[in-house]
């Protein structure tokens, strides 16, 4: 049993990270400002979690959750391309900034491994497919800037103080419990929750950009791989499914979730699209272990149950 931090505890992936650690057996502390988060999203584990409602910014507050602990999953993050570019130096200020208080304050509270959510926004829009980690990083938005900025931090401290990190490279993760309200969420809960109330997809552009999809579960089994793994330290690994679809695929997979045949409508393509994104894991599957478990038409299935069920109650 081990003492962990979880920042951004309560959000979308920072919650399956917890339950993940509290089924293990682990101590688990969380930090969030329920900017993006919610309480409810730990609701079964009440008493299980020692709650922290505060900043990533916050000094003081990090120096007091971080005493004891051994490991950092640092997930709290304006999460949200959009958001860097509106308001980039709010966004700097909690995903690069904070990332470096966390690091600085994990150093001196003898923290010993700090796992950090990086983003396949590091590879912008450089159009090789698949993605490996040793391309030349093309950030195009504040925020592909604030992750890689928290990458390189993370190496520096590792080299420098011998804090151990890890950082991950998430693709699109998708799953239970990703806001389907919000403009930002994925695309998938975003479909799924239209789809589901009978409503056309809205595809933007000609639907036949690509994603690489992974589930919410492999990346929480990704983090405790992470911190077990020696040799990991130090390092950047692509964390995806490995395969990609475009959007139409998506829409039929989901039709075929929830038994539906609606078609998708179109609109203007978003400025700055990614065209085709793909991970190459052979980096983490040789050297963390990792290996993807829920395929895509499971991963819809379990999205599809989880809104049914969140509806009918
Ligand atoms: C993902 C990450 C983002 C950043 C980026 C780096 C998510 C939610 N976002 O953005 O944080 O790391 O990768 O490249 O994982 N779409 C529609 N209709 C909709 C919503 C989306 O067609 O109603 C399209 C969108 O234009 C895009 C695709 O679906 O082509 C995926 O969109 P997304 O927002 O889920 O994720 P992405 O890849 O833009």
């Amino acid at each position: 049993m081990a003492c962990f931090l979880v920042t951004g505890g309560s959000g979308f992936i920072g919650s399956h990270l917890c339950y993940k650690l509290v089924q293990e057996g682990h101590q688990v502390r969380v930090l969030d400002n329920l900017s993006s988060g919610k309480r409810e999203n730990l609701a079964e584990l009440g008493a299980e979690i020692e709650w922290y409602e505060g900043d990533v910014c916050d000094i003081e507050m990090l120096d007091r959750c971080l005493e004891g602990v051994e490991y950092v999953l640092h997930h709290a993050a304006v999460a949200s391309v959009q958001t860097s570019v509106e308001r980039p130096l709010f966004e700097q200020g909690v995903n690069m900034v904070g990332t470096l208080r966390l690091l600085e304050s994990a150093r001196r509270a003898g923290v010993r491994r700090v796992v950090f959510a990086a983003s396949a926004a590091a590879y912008g829009n450089d159009p090789r497919v698949p993605k490996r980690e040793d391309m030349l990083p093309t950030p195009e938005s504040p925020y592909a800037i604030s992750k890689l900025a928290g990458e390189h931090y993370c190496r520096v401290y590792s080299t420098i103080h011998g804090l151990e990190t890890v950082c991950l490279r998430y693709f699109n993760v998708f799953g239970p419990r990703q806001d389907p309200a919000s403009p930002y969420s994925g695309v998938i809960s975003i479909f799924a929750e239209r789809m589901r109330t009978g409503r056309a997809p809205v595809i933007f552009g000609d639907g036949k950009q690509t994603r690489d999809f992974v589930y919410v579960q492999d990346v929480a089994a990704a983090n405790m791989l992470a911190c077990r793994v020696e040799s990991a330290c130090g390092q950047v690994y692509n964390i995806g499914g490995g395969h990609s679809v475009d959007l139409r695929q998506l829409v039929q997979g989901l039709n075929e979730a929830l038994g539906t045949q609606i078609e998708p409508e179109f609109a203007a393509a978003r400025p700055g699209d990614v065209r085709a994104s793909l991970a190459d894991i052979s980096r983490a599957r040789a050297e963390l272990g990792y290996e993807p478990q829920i395929d895509l038409r499971e991963g819809l299935r379990q999205v599809v149950t989880w809104m049914q069920a969140v509806a009918g109650q």
